[in-house]
């Protein structure tokens, strides 16, 4: 399994500010705790803040060894017509990860527009949400 975890705009700042929301752990500490808890995959980690740097991964791991794709949007989730359709035309699963539950915030981030082009979604499970999307990717 080669999986690819992808992370979108302003997730750099993950453990830094607001962690209310996103919890203490750093992105590195994400990466670590995949690693850790998945020694039998091998992964590809990748995070921008640019929509185009994003379609680019994902057409990349089109063209890769890559089995699947854990995907958190960041706020493009809720806007990005060009990220849909970089998913819809990828042929590998993409599973879509929140760290916060987006049905409990503000209005504009119940809808997600990428969704209905992912094998599924999983939001408000913090980390433990990527854990459980590769796990779901694992056994597909
Ligand atoms: O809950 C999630 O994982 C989100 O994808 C996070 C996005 C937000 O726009 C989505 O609606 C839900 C925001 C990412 C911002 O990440 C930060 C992390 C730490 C400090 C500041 C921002």
């Amino acid at each position: 399994m080669h999986a690819l975890i992808l992370n979108g705009p302003n997730l750099n700042l993950l453990g830094m500010r607001e962690p209310e929301l996103y919890g203490d752990d750093t992105l590195a500490d994400v990466e670590k705790g995949l690693r850790a808890a998945f020694p039998e995959v091998r992964f590809t980690f990748a995070q921008s803040n640019h929509e185009g740097a994003l379609i680019d991964a994902l057409q990349d791991a089109g063209s890769q060894d890559i089995n699947g794709i854990v995907f958190n949007p960041g706020g493009y989730t809720h806007t990005s017509v060009a990220l849909r359709d970089a998913i819809a035309a990828v042929r590998v699963p993409v599973v879509e990860v929140h760290l916060s539950n987006i049905y409990a915030r503000e209005d504009f981030r119940h809808r997600s527009l990428l969704a209905p082009v992912c094998e599924g979604q999983i939001s408000g499970l913090g980390v433990d949400g990527y854990h459980l999307a590769l796990r779901y990717l694992m056994s597909r």
